[in-house]
């Protein structure tokens, strides 16, 4: 019987080394408030991520929601649909009302050609995500921004250490949020992190995230508690050792997946970009049920029989939860279509290659 097979399985660090930073905080007894291991981990990060200044929070969404805030933006904001669920919710529980633009079907990022369209005199911004870690066409977006004199924050929720041309993804836009939330490439148990370019907007997102505290008893805004603690901080250093090792077992396992399914009548995998370093954070195919004459929800089936769990990542489109019933604007057909045929297949260092080709075995024998 083989064990059961998840989309991810999280990265862990040799025991012995969480341990040697756990003691260091019995000894201090520092535990949180931006403590040793979190200046540490922020002075790493900004050089891996190769950016001017990176704010660790407790979680990714945090990060986004606090970064949305920090911006003071008003009415309208063009975003995708197809993200998961943080993204939408980060711009409505700052007030503000989600426009929903179509993505790419070629790597599923908001379709820039389309946003132009989307833009009345009450847009304020576009939150748009680089989801699975493709990037977004950061050009073009960035033109029409400057157009519109509009902010552009990125969700790089799934994009850490992704360069174009060389260039850290976090450097595009206004800003940008990393998660480093178990599931993630790199990963801190829970966490994320703001890219910060000016020493005002780190002073707003510094408030925000510590109850709006200036100095002692004075308040300036009425801030949260968004704050990554030690314990957090300790595994994002130990794991941080060993992220470009966890990324090349990544990409030959996706490789793997490339060899074994790419081509194949009815199955799509977007193609990858020269100029684009890769972080091979999931690994979206997509069933066309025209050509297949069975669905998505038929291999994702036959491959749960087989104990074997990939996910719908991401479906349904967020523009279609329940709480968006009543507000949605922006029609979405490709991202509506996409969101139906795609299944996110199992992908971490750890996965073994025979168990790459037993899964895709599986999806190749299915009968119509
Ligand atoms: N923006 C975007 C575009 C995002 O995708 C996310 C989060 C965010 C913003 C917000 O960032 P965070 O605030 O989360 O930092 C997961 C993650 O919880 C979430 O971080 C992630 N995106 C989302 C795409 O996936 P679930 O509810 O699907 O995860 P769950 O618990 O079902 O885990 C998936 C599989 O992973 C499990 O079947 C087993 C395995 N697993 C999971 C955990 C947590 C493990 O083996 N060990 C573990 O510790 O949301």
């Amino acid at each position: 019987m083989n064990e059961p097979i998840y989309v991810t399985k999280p990265f862990l660090p040799p025991l012995k080394e969480y341990e040697e930073k756990l003691s260091e905080l019995w000894d201090s007894h520092m535990l949180s408030n931006m403590g040793k291991f979190h200046g540490e981990l922020e002075r790493m990060l900004k050089e891996y991520l190769m950016v001017p200044y990176v704010m660790l929070f407790v979680n990714g969404h945090t990060s986004l929601e606090l970064l949305i805030q920090s911006m003071g933006l008003t009415g309208e904001v063009i975003t995708t649909p197809f993200t998961f669920a943080s993204t939408t919710h980060a711009i409505v529980r700052n007030g503000l009302e989600p426009v929903f633009c179509d993505i790419n079907p070629s790597d599923f990022t908001i379709d820039a050609d389309k946003i132009e369209s989307l833009i009345t005199e009450r847009t304020s911004a576009i939150v748009a995500v680089h989801v699975y870690g493709y990037p977004c066409e950061v050009e073009k977006i960035g033109r029409i921004a400057r157009k519109y004199k509009l902010k552009v924050i990125y969700d790089a929720a799934h994009a850490f250490g992704v360069k174009i041309n060389g260039i850290g993804i976090g450097n595009f836009g206004d800003s940008s949020m990393y998660s480093f939330h178990a599931t993630k490439v790199f990963h801190s148990i829970e966490g994320g992190a703001a890219v910060v370019k000016n020493l005002e907007m780190g002073y707003r997102l510094h408030q925000l995230k510590n109850f709006g505290l200036v100095g002692e008893g004075l308040v300036n805004c009425p801030g949260i508690n968004g704050k990554m603690n030690e314990f957090q901080a300790a595994m994002g250093l130990c794991n941080l050792k060993y992220i470009d090792e966890e990324i090349e077992k990544r990409r030959i396992i996706s490789q793997r997946y490339r060899e074994n399914l790419e081509g194949k009548e009815g199955i799509f995998i977007p193609a990858l970009k020269e100029s684009v370093a890769y972080n091979y954070a999931y690994f979206p195919i997509l069933f066309e049920e025209e050509t297949l004459g069975y669905s998505r929800d038929t291999v994702s089936w036959e491959l749960n029989q087989n104990q074997i769990y990939p996910r719908k990542y991401f479906y349904p489109l967020t523009s279609s939860f329940s709480c968006y019933s009543d507000r949605v604007k922006g029609e979405t057909p490709v991202a509506e279509q996409i969101a139906s045929q795609v299944l996110t297949l199992p992908l971490y260092g750890d996965l073994k290659l025979e168990d790459v080709d037993r899964i895709s075995q599986i999806i190749l024998k299915i009968k119509r």
